[in-house]
């Protein structure tokens, strides 16, 4: 009987992420990460709503179960993905790659992919990204960063969404964002309230950047 230790699976997984990452060639490929109901799809359809004349964008949508994400995303008319892990708490590469491949990548600029709400497992399977970012809200506490380190640590760039809420919470704003310089002292860190659209333009222009940087110019 063969017996696979995590350590293998990891391997297996970065391998598949090596493979995707040649795939992908000059795709952008974001990996949105954070706890379920953090604002991850809201994040989507507000970026996808600001961006979609500006960048040829495909979503892949990572649920458990459902495709109520990918179904929210279908209003964009935008080329998505649903993927359901049936269980699974994360994406992997594997099933990254099969999703991947319905797509002509060399129509897509830029690749956003949703990973499974989870703060946790998400972080440990490479998918071959550009780029993690990490969703943190404000009603989930300030504490997150140092209690989930992984994320954070590997993050291009931070998002803490639900500003809107700050008021009725006791999130400390300071000592997360130490926290969370203490893990990652390069990755930016921006407030955002993502349902009233406020805070967003330096997430795009964050993007923006990104695309400049793989040499994606403005498609349209
Ligand atoms: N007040 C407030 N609510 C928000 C904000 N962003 C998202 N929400 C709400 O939070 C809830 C969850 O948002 P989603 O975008 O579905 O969260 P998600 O991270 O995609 O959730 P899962 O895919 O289930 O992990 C919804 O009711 C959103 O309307 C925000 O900036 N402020
Ligand atoms: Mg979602």
């Amino acid at each position: 009987m063969k017996v696979y230790m995590e350590q293998d699976i990891l391997q297996e997984n970065d391998n598949q992420a090596d493979e995707n990452r040649d795939l992908f060639g000059g795709t952008l490929v974001i990996n949105i990460i954070g706890s379920p109901g953090c604002g991850k799809t809201t994040l989507l359809e507000k970026t996808i709503e600001a961006l979609k004349d500006e960048f040829r964008l495909a979503v892949i949508e990572g649920d458990i179960y459902t495709t109520r994400d990918a179904e929210r995303i279908g209003k964009y008319n935008v080329p998505t993905v649903q993927v359901n892990t049936a269980g699974g708490c994360h994406l992997s590469a594997e099933i990254t790659s099969q999703a991947a491949s319905d797509f002509d990548l060399s129509d897509i600029d830029i690749l956003i992919i949703e990973n499974v709400g989870n703060l946790v497992c998400p972080a440990e399977f490479d998918l071959g990204e550009d780029c993690k970012v990490a969703v943190l809200s404000v009603v989930e506490g300030d504490d997150k960063p140092a209690k989930y380190p992984l994320l954070f640590s590997e993050a291009g760039v931070v998002l803490i969404t639900k500003t809107d809420l700050l008021p009725y919470t006791n999130f400390d704003m300071e000592s997360a964002k130490k926290d969370i310089r203490g893990l990652n002292a390069d990755a930016p860190i921006y407030e955002m309230d993502v349902l009233h659209e406020k805070g967003l333009e330096q997430w795009l222009d964050w993007l923006r950047e990104q695309c400049k940087a793989k040499s994606i110019s403005k498609t349209f």
